[in-house]
C-alpha cells in the first residue's frame, strides 16, 4: 500500500486544506509560490546559498543529528531578501495558521524562516514532531502550536530528500509510537509546490542519494505567546521591517502581542510607538 498525502490544486478552498490537514496533519498545494516570486527569493539568498557550510556549529548531539551533517540551513530572510515578506504572507497559510492557532493566542508570530538544503549523501532525519520543541505541548491532548510549510524551491524527488510525512500521526494516542516505513508518504513536489504540516505530525527530510541539493523553504508560525525557534529582532534588524506591512512587522516580532493579553512590550507599549518609529 502506497501512503500519500492529498494534492490540492493552486484554486482550493481553504475549507478544503483544512480538510484534509485535520485528516492527514499535512497537504500539499500546487503553485502555493509563482515562478518570478520564486526566481526574485532565490536570487535574493543565491549568495548564501552557495556560501553556507553544511552542518551544525553549535548544538548538543541531538541538535548537530537533527541539523544533518550534509544540510544547509541558514535563516535571517527578512534581513537576506526583499521578497520575503511576500512569501511569509502567502495567503493561504495565513488563512489557514488564523483557523488553527488564533483560537489558543491573540496572535501569533514566525517560527523560523528557513531555508533547508539538503546535500549529496545527506541521510534520512531523525523523526520528530515540530511541536516538540514546546515539550510538554506536544502531547496527544494538546492544543495546535505551530503550524509550517515546506515550500519547493526546486524539485522535491524520492531520491534528493523529498520530506517524508506519516499521515494521521498527528491523532495517535502514543506519540513515544514510532512511524512504519508502510505509513509513510514521500512528499514530491515541483518547484514552488507546498506542503502545510501540523506541528504534531510524524515527518523528517529524506535522505538525499543524488549529486543535487534539494532546496527547501520552511516558513512556520507559533502561538505569540511561546518563544519561537528564531530570535526573529535580531534576525530580521528594523532597517529591513521598516518598509513592511503591520502584518509582517507583528510576524517578525517588531510589534507587541495582545489584546486579552499583553506580551514582548517595551514601556508596556508596543513596539513602534515606544521607539517613536510609527
Ligand atoms: O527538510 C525537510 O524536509 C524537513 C526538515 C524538518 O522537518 C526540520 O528540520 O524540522
Ligand atoms: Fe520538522
Amino acid at each position: 500500500m502506497v501512503v500519500e498525502l492529498a494534492r490540492l490544486d493552486p484554486d482550493a478552498s481553504k475549507e478544503q486544506v483544512l480538510h484534509h490537514l485535520a485528516i492527514d496533519g499535512g497537504v500539499i498545494i500546487k503553485q502555493m509560490l509563482d515562478a518570478d516570486t520564486i526566481e526574485k527569493f532565490k536570487t535574493d539568498v543565491a549568495g548564501q546559498v552557495e556560501s553556507q557550510e553544511p552542518g551544525a556549529k553549535t548544538g548538543g548531539d541531538r541538535t548537530v543529528e537533527f541539523w544533518g551533517h550534509q544540510t544547509k540551513r541558514f535563516t535571517r530572510l527578512g534581513w537576506r531578501s526583499p521578497t520575503f515578506e511576500q512569501i511569509l504572507l502567502q495567503q493561504m497559510m495565513i488563512d489557514v495558521c488564523d483557523h488553527v492557532l488564533l483560537p489558543s493566542c491573540d496572535d501569533y508570530w514566525m517560527n523560523t524562516g528557513q531555508m533547508m538544503i539538503i546535500g549529496p549523501g545527506e541521510s534520512d532525519q531523525m523523526w520528530h514532531r515540530d511541536a516538540g520543541n514546546w515539550m510538554t505541548l506536544c502531547t496527544p491532548t494538546s492544543p495546535e502550536v505551530t503550524v509550517s510549510c515546506m515550500y519547493a524551491l526546486g524539485d522535491f524527488t524520492a531520491d534528493n530528500g523529498a520530506t517524508r510525512v506519516v499521515p494521521g500521526s498527528h491523532l495517535w494516542g502514543d506519540y513515544q509510537q514510532a512511524p512504519a516505513q508502510d505509513q509513510t508518504a514521500i512528499a514530491e513536489m515541483e518547484s514552488g509546490d507546498g506542503m502545510i504540516y501540523s506541528g504534531r505530525v510524524i515527518h523528517y527530510g529524506g535522505a538525499n542519494t543524488t549529486t543535487d541539493w534539494r532546496l527547501g523553504l520552511h516558513v512556520s508560525f507559533v502561538l505569540g505567546w511561546l518563544t519561537p525557534e528564531e530570535a526573529l529582532p535580531l534576525s530580521t534588524p528594523w532597517e529591513s521591517a521598516e518598509t513592511m506591512s503591520e502584518r509582517a512587522q507583528r510576524l517578525l516580532g517588531w510589534r507587541s502581542y495582545g489584546v486579552r493579553s499583553r506580551l514582548w512590550t517595551v514601556d508596556y507599549e508596543d513596539i513602534p510607538v515606544a521607539f517613536d518609529r510609527n
